[in-house]
């Protein structure tokens, strides 16, 4: 049997040596280049409004960075950390704008996809037994330590990794061989993944290092858009658990962005390609350039991916939001509304579409008003402790204690396991 995936000269030889570095404003220099993306989220929906349009567009401008990078220097590989898909059972439309984005790609480059949080990792590994050389799908955590193996131009090799999202309760177990299970920790079972990961990559001298992960990084911001991952109380890993891997391409966080890391060892979040929350609105999305010679950092040049519909968050009286002309530019966004008028006025909704015809979301905050303590939004994305703690303030009126808080929790995390379970049962 071949080795995995590895593409000596052919069928990229069109674009070598023609361009210039563009991208990385650089002079010419071609050893390894990846392309970094995460966070796909195939079937969302922002507050109601189904973005597979949106989604389309996006991943067709992936597709083209591809096809014809901008300085004429071929991309090696794309790599994919997880969340391709927004839910364990995916649409039909994304599970074939899925298919149509990896066949695209798949025929100019090696695509490498791990499954995320959000991902059913049967559903999203399906037919990883039968992609070859072209796609290599790693949802299962058996297949950590089996690199994709890669080689560029001037010598340079790359070997890939890929680590699934580990679930703690699962992969400490399944990580310990036959020792005892690991802490339950994110932290714990991400480190044991890369260890084994650094033993594989132990007999490759001269061949840099990949890593595909989704995980919580310490010291990194989420948006309102990521799932809480908490597993008792703790939900990060510390960026130097990546120590001794060249290039960290992660998934998990929405915003671009590089937590620290150890020394020589670069970490990024691509960030989702869309915008997914209010929270994100003023976040440019991007994909990553990643370039790797034979030694030194890999060099990261992010490139910005457009924004099919702008995001706007308004507030003032409903008089004003409908003449100002400063909120023209707003008339065509995704808006998201305070209206601040003294007595909330009649066909609010409607009036406000007449002039923002996307707003999705209207709040009513008279001016003037008494600052109460806020009512507790229920959203997914919220810490559960945090959560609890205010239910259990809002239901008895007072502080809620610590013990009071690890009840909540402990009731909550059984109800996640027992949901992780019925799924998994649903597909045997
Ligand atoms: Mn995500």
């Amino acid at each position: 049997m071949p080795g995995p995936a590895l593409h000596p000269e052919g069928g990229l030889t069109a674009y070598r040596g023609v361009g210039f570095d563009a991208v990385g404003g650089g002079s010419y220099r071609r050893g390894m280049r990846l392309l970094h993306t995460s966070d796909w989220h195939l079937g969302r929906t922002l507050h109601g409004v189904n973005l597979h349009g949106a989604q389309t567009a996006v991943l067709e401008r992936i597709c083209e960075l591809v096809e014809s990078p901008p300085d004429g220097i071929p991309v090696d590989a794309v790599l994919v950390a997880g969340d391709v898909y927004d839910r364990g059972v995916p649409p039909v439309e994304s599970v074939q704008l899925f298919e149509w984005t990896l066949s695209r790609l798949s025929a100019v480059t090696t695509v490498v996809v791990t499954s995320g949080n959000h991902d059913s990792a049967i559903r999203l590994g399906y037919g990883s037994g039968l992609f070859r050389d072209r796609i290599r799908m790693v949802t299962d955590l058996g297949q950590l330590d089996l690199p994709v193996l890669l080689e560029g131009s001037d010598g340079v090799r790359a070997a890939i990794y890929g680590i699934p999202y580990l679930d703690p309760d699962h992969a400490r177990v399944a990580l310990a061989g036959a020792g005892e299970p690991l802490p339950r920790s994110h932290q714990a079972v991400v480190g044991a993944a890369v260890g084994r990961i650094r033993a594989e990559l132990a007999d490759r001298p001269g061949v840099r290092s990949v890593v595909l992960a989704h995980a919580f990084v310490a010291g990194a911001e989420p948006s309102d858009s990521e799932r809480s991952i908490m597993v008792g109380g703790v939900d990060r890993v510390a960026g130097t658990v990546f120590a001794g891997i060249d290039y960290a391409a992660l998934g998990h966080l929405h915003g671009p962005q590089a937590p620290d890391s150890a020394d020589g060892s670069v970490v990024r979040y691509s960030g989702s390609p869309l915008r997914y929350s209010f929270s994100e609105q003023d976040h440019e999305k991007v994909v990553l350039v990643v370039d790797l010679d034979a030694s030194g950092p890999a060099r990261v040049t992010p490139v910005a991916i457009a924004q099919p519909r702008a995001m706007a968050t308004l507030r003032g009286r409903l008089d004003e939001l409908l003449e100002a002309p400063e909120h023209t530019p707003a008339e065509d966004a995704w808006v998201r509304v305070t209206v601040t008028d003294r007595v909330r006025p009649d066909s609010l909704m409607d009036r406000l579409k007449s002039r923002f015809p996307h707003a999705l979301q209207v709040f009513h905050e008279p001016e003037g008003a008494v600052e109460r303590r806020g009512g507790t939004t229920v959203v997914s994305e919220r810490d559960p402790r945090e959560l609890g703690s205010d239910f259990i303030a809002y239901v008895t009126k007072t502080e809620a204690s610590g013990g009071e808080v690890d009840v909540f929790e402990a009731g909550y995390e059984a109800a996640v396991v027992a949901q992780h379970k019925a799924e998994s049962q649903e597909v045997a």
